[in-house]
This record gives C-alpha cells, structure tokens and sequence, in this order.
C-alpha cells in the first residue's frame, strides 16, 4: 500500500504568449520546481510512479459542454491572433497551442490517480498537473483553469468506481466557483472551500462565494463555503476551520473518498493568496483528512504562485501521504477574530443541515463588522516579515524552510508479555541493556511492593526504556500491554523527559492522583463519569452518557475539543490509555490512534490493559500508519453530551483559545 505521484514533463510545455500581467504568476516552472523538490528530497523515490493518460471526451464531457469542448479542440491549430481572440472570451485564463493536450493530461493524470487509489493499488497520492481546474465552468475556462480536474474525478468516481459520496476539500485560496457550480444541488459530492474574499472585494467577486451559499434542493448543506475576510491567516486560523467546521461536518458525511483541491497559494509568501500559514500546515491539513474514507485520499495541484513555498508545500504534503507523522506546526496562538467570525457563520447557516453542528450559535443578526485580523506580526513570528525594499519593489517574504523529518529507524515497538506474538511489521521490544540494580530498587520503591515478581520490574524498565527511546527520535511509537495501566502511566509521566505529555485517558476509571498534580501533563479524560472536580486547565473530563460506546459522541469531542487542545498543548510525547473495560468500537478507537499521531510528531504510546490482546493487532496496524477504517456516515450525538462539551469549551477556551468557535464579542 504506497502512495501514488502522477506526473509528466509534458504539463511544463505551455505557457503565456502575450503581455497580461493577470496571467503571469501561471508559469511553467511552478509544476517544474515542484517535482524537482520532490526527487531532491527522495521523496518522489519513495512514491508509485503512475503514469497520466490523456482524458477520453467522454470523461470531459461529465462536466463540461459538447460546444465548450469543440471550441477548446480548436485552439491547437490557432494562429497567435486567433489564441488571443479566443482567450478574450473568458476571465483571467490564457491559451497556448499546447493547453488543450496539458489540460487532457491534467485529467487524465487526475484520474490515473483516482483509478489507482480507488482500485487498492496504493493507499493515496498526489497528481501534479498543470492547468489547473477549479475555476472553469461547463462552457467556460477560468482563472488560468481550462477543464475542471477535480469535479471530473469526482464524477468519474461515482460513475466508475460506485463511490457514493466524495468529499473535495478546496484549500486553494481562491473560490473554486466552478466546482461548486457542478454539485450545487448533488448531495452526494460535498464541497468545502476557504477562500480570500474580503467582503467580496477579492477575485471573483461572487456574491455565491458567501458562507451563505449552503447548495440547493436536496443538495442543500452539501457545499460548505468559509471566506477570508481579512488576508494574513495564519496557521491557527485555518486549524480552527478544520476542526470547528470542515472535520465534524467531513465524518458526519462519512465519504467513500476524499479529493482535496490542493492548491498552496493558500500558503505564505503566496502573491496572491497574501496569507501567513507555513508550508508544514498542510502535512497536517493532509493528516487531518487521511483517516477518513479508509485513507482513500487524492491531492490534485491547483494553484500556488510563490514557487518556494510551493515546493515546501508540496512536499509536505506528499511526505505526509507516505506516512511519515507531521512536524508541530509552528505559531499556534489561536484564531484572530476575523477568522472566528467566518467559522461562526460558517457554522450557524449549516446548523439545519448537519446533526454536528446544531448546537452551533445562532447567525449573526447584522452583517459582520469588518474587523482587522491580527496585525501580521503580533504574536511573535507569525506574520510574513519584509526585508525591507522601496514601496514600489515586490516585498519579500520569508519564513524558516520546514525542518527535515527525520524518521527514526523503528516505527513501532511492542512491549508484549513473551505469551502475546508481535505484530507483523512491529519490533518487540527489549532495551540493550537490562535494569540495573539501582534502577530495580527505585522502580520497585515507587511503584512495586517489594513482594512483586522480577516479571514486573523487567515490564515497567522496558517502558520506560521505550519512552526514553522514543523521547531520542530512535523509535516513532509504540504499544505496551501492561498489567496496571494507572501504575503504567504514573510512572511514565514522571520519568519522561519530555517537557509536556498528553494523557488521553480513555474508560471509567480514575485518574492517578500523581499524574493530575504533575503541571506537565495535560489530561484529556474521556469517560461516562466525571471522577474529579475539574478546575484546572489541565485536567479535562469530557464526559459521555453513554460512555466510550457512543461512537457519534466521542468523535464529536475528538475533533472539537481533544484535537484543538492537544495541538495548542504541542506536546513531545502522547500517552493514549485503554481502561479495562473501555467499550470503545474499534473503528473508533483507530481513528483516535490515527488522529493523535498528528501530535507531538508521532510519538504515540499506547497503553493497553495486559488481558486486551485482541487490540494489539489492529492498533499496532494503525502505528504503523494504515488509516483507520470509515466510521460511515454518523448520526446525531446526544443533547446532553453537547451541552456537558460546550460547557467544557466555555471554561477552557481563555485558556485554550483554539477551542473557540466563534468571535468573544458574539459569546
Ligand atoms: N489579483 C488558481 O489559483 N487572477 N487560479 C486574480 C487577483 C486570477 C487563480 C487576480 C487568479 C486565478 C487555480
Ligand atoms: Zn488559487
């Protein structure tokens, strides 16, 4: 199961013509420098290579008009003046007698990608291909966009591929008009979209690039549109929308596969775009999608126009498709009240429509106020920085270059009872070295009665070990099975050396004391009951009617409270901790695994009580990077649940205030 990278030169050989200054960002070198940071960086040698094809006119034709496609056939054969007269008729685009042949690779290559991922010859991928295709319409080329790649694909999916329904997540700044366009009343596609806006003011200008434009009929709520109203979104801002709107509406809908419109002109330094998230945000927006659908995830190029971010954005992207576990990101200070507000409208007009969101405050009774966002520098070193330059020059972005992720040489390690077998592709682990006598003595001072057997002195050593392995990047993560998950963890949180753990205590069943008092855990304790008094903003009891069986709910919390906490908490190790008797399902319990290895860059422990053998096996598969399986489409959580998380959310948010979901003067 790898990850497919659909490419050709061949998508490098157009380009503008003529003198318009509109089209000039659109240049060849943008698909060129991208492959080459690829094969520079050997991630390229780590991807299926899938060769494009050139689309059939019956694949066009799925979205676009017999006339339209006519018309675009003849464009080969034009003369210079023809070209132009051609362009005229469309905004912001360019032809060129070899577009038509790039823009059938650009499907081709796309739906290379689809057959591919959708037939289980590799897990997900990227197809990097030029022209773009969001912007163009069914009779229409647009915005540098000739066909739509994506929305074909996703037409092509359900044709081909029985997929019921597929979920595009647009992250190109710009409005990808055309595919909402192609969906608007189809409940089985759903569309997201962020895009810069400003009050209508940025390109296109659409009043229907609105949060309030939901689709229509019975596709109504399936096209979700969240506009920038301020340029300069950072990295906590676009966080904020996936997980307070993008991800619980995404699991609500449950999609057989995931298109993402992988454009990087939403990334800093971008001419266009003018906003601040880093190139290392988009191996998280990639992570935060890859355990939905099974895995089955397809980034398709869009835009992306400042070709160093490009490349790095790219990468990132590509390496987190492999499987490698994103960097921390970098800058998490929260949202700026600009951003809130678009979350908040984004949610309040979906809340009839999505059984996630009807607890969503309700709209705002006047248009919102046009607030500034954070001024670009304000929190630190967030913020493009110029260096310097005349007025009338091009500033100059810059931003640290992503660090390289270096992969430690064991992905998973098992500490398993020598009765329980190791699974496939895991290491059990045994340290070099044995306890020694002083180590033996403290372990059994502090954690043993001194009657208790070498077995468990040897066990509680070895994790011990594995953490510190962990905590020197020599191992990603690991699984123990231990036969006291409270003494376990008491005694990893305080050996660990790193500065913050993140506890995700999982079941009824009380907290250690030891590991409450301790101001370097943070403790998310998921559970029917809620055992302590919960003051402080490191102890969080999120507590669910129904217990760790009710799927809907525990998700629910997952993604609104559990994700944006443990990302602003940037912890260096997760300890993620199985009660006896936690009734979890196991698809739930592997999307949590998969989810939390977005954090503390992947150094996850499992800690499984010494009897649960049957877990080992799947959750050691989901360590090893394989996406959890589909929760399917999911039903509404309970009222009670929701109000006891929204109680939750208004005693930490100060704290925390990437749990917000709307602006502080709208609470
Ligand atoms: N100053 C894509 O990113 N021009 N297309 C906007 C605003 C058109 C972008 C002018 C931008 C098209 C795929
Ligand atoms: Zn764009």
């Amino acid at each position: 199961m790898g990850t497919a990278l659909v490419y050709d030169d061949e998508m490098t050989k157009y380009k503008l013509l003529w003198v318009d200054p509109v089209c000039e960002p659109e240049v060849p070198e943008r698909l060129q420098v991208s492959h080459q940071a690829l094969v520079r960086s050997g991630l390229a040698g780590c991807c299926v290579p899938v060769p494009v094809r050139e689309a059939t006119d019956e694949e066009i034709l799925l979205v676009h008009s017999e006339e339209y496609l006519e018309g675009v056939k003849k464009t080969p054969f034009m003369d210079l003046e023809d070209l132009m007269a051609f362009t005229q008729q469309y905004g912001d685009v360019y032809f060129h007698p070899n577009i038509y042949h790039c823009a059938k690779l650009a499907i081709g290559a796309t739906l290379q990608l689809v057959d591919s991922v959708m037939t289980g010859k590799v897990r997900n991928g990227m197809a990097l291909v030029r022209p773009p295709g969001h912007h163009s319409q069914t009779s229409q080329a647009n915005g540098f966009c000739v066909f739509n790649n994506v929305a074909i694909a996703a037409q092509y999916a359900k044709k081909h591929h029985r997929a019921k329904r597929v979920l595009i997540v647009d992250w190109d700044i710009h409005h990808g008009q055309g595919i909402q366009y192609c969906f608007e009343d189809d409940p089985s596609v759903l569309y997201f979209s962020w895009h810069r806006y400003e009050h209508q003011s940025f390109w296109p200008n659409l009043r229907e690039s609105d949060f309030d434009s939901v689709g229509s009929g019975k596709g109504a709520g399936f096209n979700i549109n969240v506009p920038w109203n301020q340029v300069g979104m950072g990295n906590s801002d676009y966080l904020a929308v996936f997980f307070h709107v993008l991800l619980p509406v995404a699991y609500e809908f449950g999609p057989d596969l995931v298109l993402i419109s992988a454009g990087f002109d939403s990334a800093i330094g971008d001419p266009e775009g003018l906003m601040c998230a880093t190139p290392d945000i988009f191996a998280h927006l990639t992570h935060l999608l890859m355990n939905l659908a099974g895995g089955k995830v397809c980034a398709v190029l869009e835009g992306g126009y400042n070709l160093t971010s490009l490349a790095q954005s790219v990468c990132q992207t590509v390496q987190t498709l492999l499987g490698d576990p994103p960097p921390h990101p970098a800058n998490l200070g929260g949202p700026c009240e600009s951003a809130l507000e678009s979350v908040h409208s984004a949610r309040s007009v979906h809340k009839k429509y999505w059984s996630c969101l009807q607890h969503a405050a309700a709209p705002f009774p006047e248009e919102p106020s046009t607030k500034t966002c954070r001024p670009a520098q304000q929190d630190g070193s967030q913020g493009p920085q110029s260096n310097g330059g005349g007025e009338a020059q091009k500033e100059a972005i810059v931003w640290p270059e992503p660090l390289q992720r270096d992969a430690p040489s064991v992905r998973t390690a098992l500490v398993l009872p020598d009765a329980v077998a190791c699974a496939d592709g895991c290491e059990r682990f045994s340290p070099a070295e044995g306890p020694d006598s002083m180590a033996t003595a403290g372990l059994r001072k502090h954690f043993l009665k001194e009657s208790e057997d070498g077995v468990n002195v040897k066990l509680l050593y070895n994790i011990t070990a594995l953490v510190g392995q962990m905590e020197k990047n020599e191992i990603r993560n690991g699984l123990a099975l231990v036969p006291d998950v409270s003494m376990a963890t008491t005694l990893l949180t305080s050996t660990s050396l790193s500065k913050r753990v993140l506890v995700v205590w999982v079941g009824d069943g009380l907290v250690p004391a030891q590991v409450l008092e301790d101001e370097k855990t943070l403790v998310v304790h998921i559970s029917s009951t809620a055992p302590h008094e919960a003051q402080s903003k490191y102890y969080v009891p999120i507590t669910l009617k129904q217990g760790c069986g009710d799927t809907v709910g525990l998700m629910q919390a997952a993604l609104g409270l559990l994700l944006p906490l443990g990302y602003q908490y940037a912890p260096g190790l997760v300890l993620l901790v199985r009660l006896p008797g936690c009734r979890a399902r196991e698809d739930l319990w592997l999307q949590l695994t998969g989810l939390l290895q977005g954090l503390a860059a992947g150094h996850t422990l499992v800690l499984v009580q010494e009897n649960e053998t049957a877990s080992v096996g799947i959750t050691a598969s989901c360590l090893l990077g394989n996406a959890a399986p589909s929760l399917g489409s999911l039903a509404a959580p309970g009222p009670e649940d929701v109000e006891s998380f929204e109680r939750l959310r208004l005693r930490l948010q100060t704290d925390w205030p990437l749990l917000q979901t709307t602006a502080p003067d709208k609470r």
